[in-house]
């Protein structure tokens, strides 16, 4: 078995308690599900995301404290537009920048430069496909100071072990006098953050059952959707989201690309995602453990979300 989508597949349903990564969520219809939840009222994240960038750009650019020209690369992209605001922000102020978008999809990259060279026609913009770390080496030569975007909540979605790991590369591949914008998902009044995720009109079930659908497709599988749920639970001491796959009855779905047979029983879980909300002591902890000082916090009115800035 060559396909690394196939391994972990039958890696997660074989397991004690099975699991299966939400890093394989994002095909194209699962992107345009996750569109759709981050238009929701319910998924408070963009539009606070999109504040903070909007209100605080001047102070965001202050804080960098950089010589021009400098790089903006943004790590996964995809074909929004989160950072429109600041890129315009940018060019209004004649501030001399490159902005790198960096993201696996080519069609993303694709979207998202000719919607910026619209709206931003005078906009230097470099996009890249491909490994995160293969460029960022690359910009370690560059004689300019970058700054390095991580936003949305990318990093919730990772366990700590793995923030740390992932974090710890990102500033081995960074310059002295380098900064990274990591958007954080703040803690907050549990029920906000349990109608973020189990949303009523079951937008996010649809986001995890396509998980379902593309094994089918790509594994030749049979899972039958309507025999699986999806539930989803905050933990407000931990901070962590906890998404799962349901399964309504016992059953045995057939995977024959993995030539295997999956018995699941009435009940059992399939362990999706981890979404992890922070408070400010557990942000300065995660900077420390990976090497990173904390420059400012850039909230929202409303504190739910955190654009965090930090320095080597
Ligand atoms: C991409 N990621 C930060 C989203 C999150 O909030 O964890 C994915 C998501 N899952 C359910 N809703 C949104």
């Amino acid at each position: 078995m060559t396909n690394t989508f196939a391994k972990d597949v039958l890696a997660g349903l074989t397991a004690e308690k099975k699991y299966l990564s939400s890093k394989y969520f994002y095909d194209d219809n699962g992107s345009r599900i996750f569109q759709e939840i981050m238009n929701m009222p319910e998924y408070y994240l963009t539009d606070a995301e999109f504040e903070i960038l909007s209100m605080q750009s001047k102070q965001i650019i202050d804080a960098l404290n950089f010589s021009q020209p400098f790089n903006i690369i943004e790590l996964g992209a995809g074909d929004g537009l989160k950072t429109f605001k600041l890129l315009e922000y940018l060019l209004n102020n004649n501030i001399d920048f490159k902005y790198v978008p960096i993201d696996i999809s080519q069609e993303a990259m694709d979207i998202l430069t000719a919607r910026l060279k619209e709206r931003l026609p005078n906009i230097n913009i470099r996009p890249k496909v491909g490994d995160y770390f293969e460029i960022l080496k690359v910009n370690k030569e560059s004689d300019y100071p970058s700054l390095l975007l991580f936003l949305g909540s990318n990093i919730g979605n990772y366990k700590q072990e793995r923030a740390v790991e992932l974090l710890g590369l990102f500033n081995e591949n960074m310059k002295d006098g380098d900064k990274l914008l990591l958007g954080m998902d703040l803690k907050k009044n549990p029920i906000s953050i349990h109608n973020a995720y189990f949303d009523k009109h079951g937008v996010t079930k649809r986001f995890n059952l396509n998980l379902l659908l593309r094994i089918n497709r790509e594994l030749d599988a049979d899972f039958k959707i309507d025999d699986f749920d999806f539930y989803c639970h905050y933990n407000p001491d931990t901070g962590e989201v906890k998404s799962y796959i349901v399964s309504l009855r016992n059953q045995k779905v057939h995977i024959k690309k993995l030539d295997a047979i999956i018995d699941l029983g009435y009940g059992e879980l399939i362990w999706t995602e981890l979404s992890k909300k922070y408070d400010v002591p557990e942000i300065e902890d995660l900077a420390m453990a990976s090497n990173f000082k904390v420059n400012h916090n850039f909230m929202d009115c409303k504190h739910l979300f955190t654009d965090s800035l930090w320095e080597k």
